[in-house]
């Protein structure tokens, strides 16, 4: 009885979805309005474990206006470009999973990790805000903050203005000293994955089920290019789940257009696309889903439990992302004397020139 009736509920849901896609994305322009800027937010989430060598008053006295001058310029360039969240938010992930959130994906130069294949096409608009942040930190406080805890920061503010969960920052990350290893990239998950991949790729990071799902969710706003989901012109039957056949040709004559390779991009969420929300999963019961890893979620036995619930339950759905990001974040991190605070973060230390690299931080402010 229950069943039938949540699937009553579950059709009427994703009807409304297919009816009023305008009506559901009209949040946005609130979301803006209603954002503050006074450094206080109350989060009534529960409370994660920190990760060790993190407080979260771990700059209050080195740099009381950290929370503000993070959220101001963040205001400022998500009012602008409310794209620039989903960038954000990806850059988050290709920094945090391969070996922690250390900033290691923000250094440019030799084997930097944006000229490697799973970087994805992250966009500079991202890169350049954290190092503008950085900046406008360090003109106040000297360089006392890392640009891995700003990352972090501005990740968890973009988030909020673009609809989604507010969580808690503890703080206290250093910068990695050079990029990740090739082979650490390459952990990162392609989108041909099918669900025990997924799983696989996430358990090896201690990312279960729960994070898999709703971290996917993250695809909810935010474009791809034809190269991440050629794949899903001609479903195969076995290991490429099934897509709405409409859906299916507008992506294909799309993506004959692309010429030259890499002009055309896609929004990952037909419904609401530059909404924090839970359409992502309207998407996938609609057979909408863009990526093969994304469509195999509802299908998978494993997983399709889960996702169904998330479109059903907003609520349960932010507040399992907001758990999982805080995991995200606290991974294998650089604190207290390991890494360093960079003076600029495309460059470690060692690149700069006419610099002493040696222990000065907390001094800088005087310089
Ligand atoms: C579960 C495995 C995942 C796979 C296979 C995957 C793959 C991808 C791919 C292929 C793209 C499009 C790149 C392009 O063509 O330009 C993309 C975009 C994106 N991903 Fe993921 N991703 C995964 C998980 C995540 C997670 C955990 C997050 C964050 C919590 C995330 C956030 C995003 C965002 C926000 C975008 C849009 C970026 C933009 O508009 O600039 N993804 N992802
Ligand atoms: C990159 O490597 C080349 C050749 O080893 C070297 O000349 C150059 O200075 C390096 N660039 C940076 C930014 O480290
Ligand atoms: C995606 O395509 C649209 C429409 O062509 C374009 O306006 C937008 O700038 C593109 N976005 C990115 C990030 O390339
Ligand atoms: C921003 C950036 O550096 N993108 C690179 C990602 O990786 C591809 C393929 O290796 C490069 O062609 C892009 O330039």
């Amino acid at each position: 009885m229950a069943c039938s009736r949540a699937m009553v509920a579950m059709i009427g849901l994703v009807v409304a979805a297919l009816l009023f896609p305008a009506a559901l994305s009209s949040t946005r322009p609130d979301q803006l309005i209603s954002m503050t800027t006074d450094g206080q937010y109350h989060s009534t989430r529960p409370v994660v474990t920190i990760a060790d060598g993190l407080t979260a008053d771990y700059h209050d006295v080195s740099c009381p206006d950290l929370r503000g001058i993070v959220r101001t310029a963040v205001v400022e360039a998500v009012q602008g470009d409310i794209t620039i969240a989903a960038d954000l938010l990806r850059m988050f992930f290709h920094d945090c999973f391969p070996q922690g959130c250390d900033a290691s994906v923000l250094l440019t130069g030799n084997n930097s990790e944006q000229g490697m294949g799973p970087n994805l096409t992250l966009r500079p608009v991202a890169l350049n805000l954290i190092e503008s942040i950085r900046a406008a930190v360090h003109r106040a406080c000297g360089r006392t903050v890392s640009c891995a805890d700003l990352t972090v920061l501005a990740t968890r503010d973009s988030l909020v203005l673009a609809g989604g969960p507010h969580f808690d920052v503890a703080l206290g990350r250093r910068d990695a000293l050079a990029p990740a290893s090739q082979d650490l990239v390459f952990t990162l998950p392609a989108p041909s994955f099918t669900v025990p991949e997924l799983l696989k790729s996430f358990g090896d990071r201690n990312l279960d089920k729960a994070d898999l799902v709703s971290l996917s969710g993250a695809h909810t706003f935010g474009i791809a290019h034809c190269s991440s989901f050629s794949d899903r012109f001609t479903p195969d039957v076995d290991t490429n789940p099934a897509i709405d056949p409409n859906f299916a040709a507008k992506l294909k004559a799309k993506c004959a257009k692309d010429v030259p390779a890499g002009t055309v991009n896609q929004t990952l969420d037909v419904r609401t696309p530059d909404v924090f929300d839970n359409k992502y999963y309207f998407d996938l019961i609609a057979k909408q889903g863009l990526f093969k890893s994304d469509q195999g979620l509802i299908v998978h036995p494993d997983t399709t439990r889960m996702a169904t619930r998330f479109s059903l339950n907003q609520g349960a759905f932010l507040e399992q992302f907001a758990k999982s990001m805080v995991k995200m974040s606290n991974m294998d991190l650089l604190t207290g004397s390991q890494g360093e605070i960079r003076f600029n973060c495309a460059v470690p230390n060692s690149r700069v020139e006419g610099i002493e690299t040696a222990s000065d931080e907390g001094h800088a402010a005087a310089m």
